[in-house]
């Protein structure tokens, strides 16, 4: 908590919110300040029933619960939390979404002068159920802990849109974040539940944060309310993702997808020109996406 200039009153920090008219060096220069920002009202609306209608039967279908047999990943995902990957595969409204561009202009912006361009990591709808405690908090860049050894400072490798799909507030589980906490090193008190503010937001805006900002899954203490949300994240274009994109995209709905895409999602080479490095993910040092493109010429059905 920090003293008010005018009062002097202890002020709980939180997580400001700009208008779905802000520039991307805007949004950026909140997530530098404070770890995190939403921009309301980013999404259209028909994209956002697109992409709530498209994904409402495959939420209906998926018990809750992680399936992965890890007692540690099956408190960290949720008893009564359904999670749904693969959301280029099931839904066109994801590349609305994606190749927005002020949400894949702030994940550029962030990450190119760190790796020379960017890729998506992973793309999971994660409804939070009734009675669901909080998650635990953390930070997501611990997928690659290397990079935590190098905190405050190191490069940015990830950053995260999340896309209220439902309206998200402090009672059904809105995400919780700990204001600043992306300029501080791990401490146990960083991660104390108590630090975290609710980034309530109502359905179409994005939550934008640092792959170094803590945070999580709010608790759920509605008797009938499903948290909707889609964790979108970004990622240095050299790292290796948390989705395996290309096995969960079937390949004649990946050969048709725009160039750019293609690239989000890993079926493209790691060609970070004019930036040095690169060329990666090769087939017989030739570019995926010419591969992809010459073995399904036919008109796609699925798009
Ligand atoms: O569901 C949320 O609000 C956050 C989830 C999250 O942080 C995660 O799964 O990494
Ligand atoms: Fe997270």
């Amino acid at each position: 908590m920090a003293p008010s200039p005018t009062t002097g009153a202890t002020v709980r920090p939180c997580v400001p919110t700009l208008p779905s008219t802000a520039r991307v060096a805007d949004v950026n220069t909140a997530i530098d300040e404070v770890g995190a920002v939403i921009v309301a009202d980013l999404v259209d609306p028909a994209v956002l029933d697109r992409l709530r209608s498209d994904l409402a039967p495959w939420v209906e279908r998926t018990p809750a619960g992680s399936r992965s047999g890890d007692p540690e990943w099956e408190l960290f995902h949720g008893r009564n939390t359904v999670r749904i990957n693969g959301i280029a595969a099931k839904s066109t409204a994801f590349l609305d979404v994606c190749l927005d561009e002020t949400v894949l202009g702030v994940a550029d912006r962030r990450l190119i002068p760190e790796g020379g361009s960017t890729q998506i990591s992973d793309t999971q709808l994660i409804a939070i159920g009734p009675g669901e405690p909080a998650q635990y908090l953390h930070r997501d860049q611990t997928g690659w802990p290397w990079f935590n050894g190098l905190l405050p400072d190191g490069p940015e490798i990830t950053v995260i849109a999340m896309v209220a799909v439902t309206d998200c507030s402090d009672e059904n589980g809105a995400t919780r974040v700990v204001p600043y906490s992306h300029l501080r090193p791990d401490t146990d008190d960083l991660f104390d539940p108590a630090n975290a503010v609710p980034a309530e937001m109502s359905a179409g805006s994005v939550l934008f944060f640092s792959g170094k900002t803590v945070h999580g899954g709010g608790a759920n203490r509605t008797v009938d309310e499903w948290r909707c949300a889609l964790h979108l994240s970004y990622l240095l274009g050299w790292l290796r993702p948390e989705e395996a994109h290309a096995f969960a995209l079937p390949h004649p709905v990946a050969a048709a997808l725009p160039r750019r895409a293609k690239e989000l999602l890993g079926f493209a080479e790691y060609n970070p020109a004019p930036h040095g490095g690169g060329r990666l993910w090769l087939v017989d040092f030739e570019d995926p996406a010419r591969v992809l493109e010459s073995a399904h010429r036919e008109p796609n059905p699925h798009l």
